[in-house]
């Protein structure tokens, strides 16, 4: 197997999962701050006010704010040339529309690149990962009202000209699709769309109890792609040798049988889930079968058609892909079978594959699959994966240590699919990790689910003294790093 000479071996992170210091040091509140944890089978649940006697597991997270030196250096050690982090939109404008730029929130990731730089990790920047600051939700409902393409821009211009010297790998939104498949989450977490009848409510509720104005989310959607794409061009003036890539939550699909209404079911899913937002971001212009999607929605397409947001979306195309993968579902038009779960959508179950206890079915051929997929339909742009990982309950044993076979199972199979893809030709410069050190979940809002390398002593009831330690799997991809993905 033979991965690329500069191939970047890393992990991935998101602010709000991990930073905590939630008000600190003139940080405004953002999304992620208003939400509670739940479980496998509990939603989370969203608190319109923050209340003192819940505990918010963003608010401190795993506390890298104060451990990221720490940290950093565990990642070197395990030879990371790459770490994939989130700024929180939040640290550099608390209100979103502040006039100047938060001084101390750009000081904190002027140390964190610092720190990447001292130990020769490359840092690749997610601008928005699900965080966009809590008032810009409640004074212009996100993304619905054009003037938060602005605000986007100019806090994006800001970190351009802020980091143009220690940053060169760039992503505009994370998962940016995900407006499109899950329209709870992905009005808050990604659009940062929600009503008045919910913002006023009295009592917290669960996500499913929100309103979705399914024409709100996708004309947000469509602002997104504009402030996209506005962004890649800004950067580029700002620095030329900026790479600007987008970030794709991957749904890969199956077809559940040979039926050929299931092989039609499935080229539609493909599409709608992951093409419409990769056409636009890469090609530059809305795939055919957006429209009628959009229309058989009930939706007005009149936004589809502005002609000058049109030309900036043809010409802020990114300079690479990127997407998330975790998994894949199969589809069917079969009533009655056997469904499972997944990270934005579920599916049928597919009888050849094993699930995490999250009800994920685990797929390395899945993402060889989709590598070339993505290869044969963006010929010409490098991809990445920046995301793929195993969420897992860890037990301490009785010497202390973590034995995590399984996830080292799961990385040896999806790096075996990985090198495969390599071998197919397929462009990949990089494979960051997802949550290279314990973290909160996004889904669920858990400490349980644990993905790291490194274990985090904190817990769901708020114990714990964020004190870290390394796996058994942080030897093992050490190893793997060290050997650029020979020794698995
Ligand atoms: C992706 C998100 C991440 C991350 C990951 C794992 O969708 O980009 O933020 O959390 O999924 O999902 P979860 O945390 O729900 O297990």
């Amino acid at each position: 197997m033979a991965f690329p000479k500069n191939f970047l071996w890393g992990g991935a992170t998101a602010a709000n999962q991990c930073e905590g210091a939630y008000l600190e040091d003139g940080k405004g509140l953002s999304v992620p701050d208003m939400l509670l944890g739940g479980d496998v089978n509990t939603p989370r649940t969203f608190c319109p006010k923050i209340e003192e006697n819940r505990f918010y597991p963003s608010h401190q997270a795993i506390d890298m704010y104060h451990h990221f030196k720490e940290d950093i250096a565990l990642f070197a050690e395990m030879g990371f040339k790459c770490y994939r982090l989130s700024i929180n939109w939040a640290r550099i404008f608390p209100n979103g529309d502040d006039e100047q730029p938060n001084e101390a929130g750009l000081k904190f990731y002027d140390e964190l690149f610092d720190e990447c730089k001292k130990h020769g990790i490359e840092p690749l920047v997610t601008l928005c990962h699900y965080e966009i600051p809590w008032a810009i939700v409640t004074k212009y409902n996100g993304f619905y009202n054009r003037k938060t393409i602005d605000l986007y821009v100019k806090y994006a211009t800001t970190c351009f000209e802020r980091y143009k010297d220690k940053v060169k790998y760039w992503l505009t939104f994370n998962e940016i699709n995900m407006p499109i498949m899950e329209p709870k989450m992905g009005n808050l977490y990604g659009v940062g769309v929600a009503q008045k009848s919910d913002l006023e409510r009295t009592e917290p509720c669960v996500f499913p109890e929100m309103t979705d104005v399914p024409q709100q989310r996708f004309e947000a959607l469509h602002n997104e792609f504009v402030a996209s794409a506005k962004a890649v061009i800004e950067g580029h003036k700002i620095n030329p040798n900026f790479m600007i890539g987008n970030m794709i939550c991957h749904i890969t699909w199956y077809p559940l049988t040979p039926n050929p209404k299931d092989m039609l079911e499935d080229q539609r899913r493909d599409s709608i889930c992951n093409d419409i937002c990769g056409d636009v971001q890469v090609r530059g212009a809305y795939p055919y079968f957006a429209r009628k999607f959009y229309q058989d929605l009930g939706l007005d397409t009149k936004f589809m058609d502005n002609a000058e947001d049109l030309k900036i979306i043809k010409e802020g195309t990114v300079d690479f892909y990127t997407f998330s993968y975790y998994m894949s579902n199969c589809v069917t038009v079969q009533e009655g079978v056997d469904q499972v779960k997944g990270n934005m959508m579920g599916g049928a179950k597919n009888p050849y594959l094993k699930a995490s206890d999250w009800g994920w079915q685990i797929d390395p051929d899945g993402l060889r699959w989709t590598l070339n997929k993505l290869a044969s339909r963006y010929p010409e742009k490098p991809l990445m994966v920046v995301e793929n990982g195993f969420g897992a309950f860890d037990k301490v044993e009785d010497d202390g240590k973590i034995h995590d076979d399984y996830r080292i199972s799961y990385f040896r199979e999806h790096i075996r699919a990985l090198g495969e893809a390599v071998n197919d030709g397929v462009p990949v410069i990089g494979y960051t990790t997802w949550g290279p050190i314990d973290l909160v979940s996004a889904g669920t809002g858990q400490y349980a689910k644990r993905y790291g390398f490194i274990y985090v002593d904190k817990y769901d009831d708020g114990t714990g003294d964020f004190s870290r330690s390394r796996k058994k799997s942080f030897f093992w991809y050490k190893n793997v790093i060290a050997s650029n993905g020979e020794n698995l």
